[in-house]
C-alpha cells in the first residue's frame, strides 16, 4: 500500500472514523467525512481511490449514500468498501449487488482490514495502470487515437447538447519521412516528443492534444470559436518553428515545421464526426499543396 494512494472514510461516528483512520494511517493519505452528504462532496472533490462506508448513519444511510456515488460520474467507478456492525446476509447481499467492492463485519480486525483495503488499492493501481496502457502514446506521453476518440465522441454530444461550436485541428509534421532519411529514425522520435511538448504546453487545459497516429496530431477545442482556434492553431505552428530543430535540406527551410489544417462546427444531431474530421484533413492537404509551415480552416 503506498502512501499515494488515498482512501476517503464515511462515518458518522467520530470514535469510528479515529479508529479505521488509526489502522491506515501509516499507509495511506486519509480523509474522513461525517455524513454521506459530506462524503459524496469530499468524494467528487478529492477523488479518493477507494472509500470505506458505513451503513447505519442519521439522515443518508450508507445505501443511499452508495446508490448516489454510483449516479455520479465523477464517483461511479470509484471502489467502496462497508464496514458495519450489521452482520445479516441479507445487508451484506444488498451491498454486493449495489457495486460494494468488500463487506466487513464489526468487530474489526487490524490486520484483515489493512489486508482488506490493501487488496483493493492494488486493485486500483492495476486498472489505473491499465487505462494508462489503453490510452496513452508510448513515444509522446499524449493521448493516443483511442484516447481522442472517446473525446471527440463526448464533447461532440456535449457540444450538440449546449448548442456550442467544438473545434479540431490536425497538425502534420511537414517533410518527416526525408527528416528521416536525413538524420536517422531515433532523431525523428526526439523530434516528435518536442513537438508533442510544445502543443501539450501550447493547449494545456484548453483542450486535449492526442496523437493520431505517424507523425500526425489531432487537438479537440470545446466551446472554442473558430477565431480562437485559429489563435491557437497560430500559436502552435510557430512553437514548433521556435524549437529551432534543424533540417538542413536544400529543398526545405531549415527548420522542422509543422502545417495544420482546422474545422469549426456548431453540430446538430445529424452532423457526423467523420465529416468534421475530414473538414479539417482537408484543410490539412490544402496546406501542404500550398508551401506548407501553415494554417488553413
Ligand atoms: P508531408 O510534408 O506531406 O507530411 O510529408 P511527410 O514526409 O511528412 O509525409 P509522409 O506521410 O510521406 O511520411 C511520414 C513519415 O513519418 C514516414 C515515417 O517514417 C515517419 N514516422 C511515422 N511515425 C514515426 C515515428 O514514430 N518515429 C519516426 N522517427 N518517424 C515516424
Ligand atoms: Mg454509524
Ligand atoms: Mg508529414
Ligand atoms: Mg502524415
Amino acid at each position: 500500500m503506498a502512501k499515494e494512494q488515498r482512501v476517503l472514510v464515511i462515518d458518522d461516528e467520530k470514535i469510528n472514523l479515529k479508529i479505521i483512520g488509526d489502522m491506515l494511517n501509516d499507509d495511506v493519505h486519509i480523509m474522513m467525512a461525517k455524513s454521506g452528504e459530506q462524503g459524496i462532496r469530499k468524494a467528487i472533490e478529492y477523488q479518493p481511490d477507494l472509500i470505506l462506508l458505513d451503513v447505519v448513519m442519521p439522515e443518508m444511510d450508507g445505501f443511499e449514500t452508495m446508490s448516489r456515488l454510483r449516479h455520479n460520474v465523477h464517483t461511479s467507478s470509484i471502489p467502496v468498501i462497508f464496514i458495519t456492525a450489521l452482520n445479516d446476509a441479507s445487508h451484506e447481499e444488498k451491498a454486493l449487488l449495489m457495486g460494494a467492492s468488500d463487506y466487513i463485519q464489526k468487530p474489526l480486525h487490524t490486520n484483515i482490514v489493512q489486508a482488506r483495503v490493501r487488496l483493493h488499492l492494488e486493485l486500483v493501481k492495476q486498472r489505473k495502470l491499465l487505462e494508462q496502457l489503453a490510452n496513452i502514446d508510448p513515444l509522446t506521453a499524449l493521448a493516443n487515437r483511442r484516447k481522442y476518440q472517446d473525446v471527440i465522441a463526448h464533447e461532440w454530444q456535449k457540444a450538440i447538447y449546449n448548442q456550442d461550436c467544438i473545434s479540431l485541428l490536425v497538425i502534420d509534421i511537414d517533410n518527416f519521412k526525408q527528416y528521416n532519411d536525413c538524420y536517422g529514425h531515433a532523431t525523428g522520435d526526439t523530434v516528435l516528443k518536442q513537438v508533442a511538448a510544445v502543443l501539450a504546453n501550447q493547449v494545456a487545459d484548453k483542450g486535449l492534444v492526442a496523437r493520431y497516429g505517424g507523425e500526425e496530431f489531432v487537438i479537440v477545442l470545446p466551446s472554442s470559436s473558430q477565431q480562437a482556434s485559429v489563435e491557437i492553431a497560430r500559436y502552435c505552428m510557430q512553437d514548433v518553428e521556435s524549437l529551432n530543430l534543424l533540417y538542413n535540406h536544400e529543398e526545405f527551410n531549415g527548420k522542422v515545421t509543422v502545417s495544420v489544417g482546422g474545422a469549426t462546427k456548431k453540430p446538430k444531431d445529424h452532423c457526423d464526426i467523420d465529416e468534421f474530421f475530414n473538414m479539417a484533413d482537408e484543410m490539412l492537404s490544402l496546406a501542404k499543396k500550398s508551401g506548407k509551415n501553415k494554417v488553413l480552416w
